[in-house]
């Protein structure tokens, strides 16, 4: 058995609904995963904190978080999130932030530590529609990724993660992704990290 932590953001900007809220609370578990799901603010800060929290509580193997991307076609699997935000429609709290990073002493780039090709493979051979990401944006999905990699990293948490950008829903954009589509590419996604080998590092680490 794997346990996993899969995150998705409530509604934000002028979308009424995020439908990677509706996949993280509904996608079915495949076999041999223990699921977590979490659904978090979009407010940065805030976010990575109640991320981090709930990692330090259930300790995943691997934890995956889920983004909407309005003005994409395909499911994409961030490769890098960068220590830059630069948003000037605010975030669920207000915030606003120009050419800032977002951790003053961090480096300029972190990356993903979810195995993102075998990931690609898989979808691939559903048929999905899949692309490896450059850019995860300067918006609150890049900050979660960017300050919760930083923090597991500074903590030295085996815990792989990384975010997936999931395109529209039709209700949306009438050239949307069908949900039971983008469901299907993070069971597969799941799939894949059940697969690939963990050692279950968690128990072997000093926890401080
Ligand atoms: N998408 C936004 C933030 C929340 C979400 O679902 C983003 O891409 O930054």
């Amino acid at each position: 058995m794997i346990k996993l932590l899969v995150t998705g953001f409530e509604p934000f900007a002028e979308f009424p609904v995020n439908p990677t809220q509706t996949v993280a609370m509904t996608v079915s578990a495949p076999e041999g995963v223990m699921l977590t799901r979490l659904i978090l603010p979009v407010i940065i800060g805030e976010c990575a904190a109640r991320m981090l929290r709930v990692i330090e509580e259930e300790r995943p193997a691997a934890a995956i978080s889920l983004g909407l991307s309005s003005g994409r076609k395909v499911v994409s699997l961030e490769r890098i999130a960068v220590n830059w935000e630069d948003f000037q429609v605010s975030d669920n709290a207000g915030n606003l932030r120009r050419d800032a990073p977002i951790m003053a002493d961090g480096p300029l780039a972190l990356p993903t530590t979810l195995p993102i090709r075998q990931m690609e493979a898989a979808l691939r051979q559903d048929r999905i529609p899949v692309e490896v990401s450059y850019a995860a944006g300067t918006y609150v999905c890049n900050h979660l990724f960017y300050a919760v990699q930083h923090e597991l990293l500074r903590r030295g948490r085996p815990c792989r993660y990384g975010f997936v950008h999931l395109p529209p829903t039709p209700d949306i954009d009438p050239d949307g992704l069908p949900l039971a589509t983008q469901m299907r590419a993070v069971t597969r996604i799941c799939e894949t990290l059940r697969d690939v080998d963990h050692p279950d590092a968690w128990s072997s680490l000093a926890w401080r």
